[in-house]
């Protein structure tokens, strides 16, 4: 790396360790674009992480998370916290119309300067939170952040990576989902440490807390043994208040409750997961390059191409190749 590189990510790390909005910016641009610099600028700031309350909002498409992240944000803000929000969007950050209908919700936030709202692509990761996502929250964190927000589409059980990385989970639904309670039994039931069920105002929203309410009563009675927390299911508007203090409060209990109890080994299976994510990265990148460019490896993919081995034992020659040569 050159060392004007280094420089320039110290002075960014340096800008985020002051909470500085234009270098917290600038890093996140970082962790998203330049894999290159990445790990040197995590390296600076990673020590100063761990201390934000990372609540992750999830939901299918236009049940109110944005809406409500705005109106929760507007609380914390009044308790003198400081927010970061992270919207992780599944199409491009440029052609979605709910990132525009985002910006303009949470308009009423922007202009103050310790609440950080930024959209990311959620590319290239299987599980609805990529790498880039993961670095965000760390860098928001080490900025000094006490609250950090997530807000994730959860359009079914494959995207429930918001689980790995924060302590308190959302589930947001709405009266008129019709099927989409139906995935909640899917999978999606199990992450929520917190069901709300927002737009009190309009259509059947007890019939949905009911509906809810029976299928965590069923899905409890499969458990081995109960969970000590036993999610909550809360009714909110976001055009009458409704509910809304009450959430913020039970977000709050939640956390408390992970600080008394569990918080030690929800780091640690946090960092297990994330050390298994970047092993793995960096052993499929190097693979991808050995059998592309390096000729030995080539040749086994000829081999496969004819049919002379089969992929199993040709994927073991390259992976032997990779442990003798230790260049990842
Ligand atoms: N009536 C009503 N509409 C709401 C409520 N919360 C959100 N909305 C509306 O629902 C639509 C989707 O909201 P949005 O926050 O973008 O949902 P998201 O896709 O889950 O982030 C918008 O038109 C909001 O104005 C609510 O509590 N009551
Ligand atoms: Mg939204």
């Amino acid at each position: 790396m050159a060392e004007g590189d280094i420089e320039f990510v110290e002075r960014i790390a340096e800008g985020v360790l002051r909470g500085d909005v234009r270098s917290i910016a600038r890093a996140i641009s970082i962790v998203e674009n330049e894999p290159r610099l990445a790990p040197l600028l995590i390296s600076k700031i990673f020590p100063y992480t761990g201390r934000a309350h990372i609540v992750g909002v999830t939901g299918p498409p236009g049940s109110g998370k944005s809406s409500l992240i705005a109106k929760l944000a507007k609380i914390w803000r009044k308790d003198g916290k400081k927010i970061g929000i992270i919207a992780v969007d599944p199409t491009s950050p440029f052609t979605g119309g709910a990132l525009l209908g985002d910006r303009i919700r949470m308009q009423e936030l922007t202009g103050d300067k310790d609440v950080y709202i930024r959209s990311m692509a959620s590319r290239g990761s299987l599980d609805g939170l990529s790498r880039a996502t993961r670095d965000a929250i760390k860098i928001l964190d080490a900025a000094g952040k006490d609250i950090i927000i997530v807000e994730t589409v959860g359009a079914g059980q494959a995207e429930v990576g918001i689980v790995k990385v924060a302590h308190t989970v959302l589930v947001v639904l709405c009266p008129g989902l019709g099927d989409e309670i139906q995935f909640l039994k899917a999978g999606i039931m199990e992450i929520g440490d917190i069901f709300v069920v927002n737009k009190a105002d309009i259509g059947d929203a007890d019939r949905v807390v009911l509906e809810i309410e029976n299928i965590l009563e069923m899905a409890s009675e499969f458990l081995p043994q109960k969970p000590a927390w036993a999610p909550l299911v809360i009714k909110t508007s976001v055009i009458t208040n409704e509910g809304i203090e009450k959430l913020v409060r039970s977000i709050e209990e939640h956390y408390a409750y992970i600080r008394g109890t569990s918080e030690g080994e929800f780091v640690r299976d946090k960092i297990i997961e994330e050390l298994v994510d970047i092993i793995g990265e960096n052993v499929r990148e190097y693979a991808r390059h050995l059998i592309t460019k390096d000729s030995m490896c080539n040749e086994i993919l000829e081999r496969v191409l004819k049919k002379d081995i089969d992929p199993y034992t040709a994927a073991r020659k390259i992976l032997a190749e990779m442990l003798k040569r230790r260049e990842f």
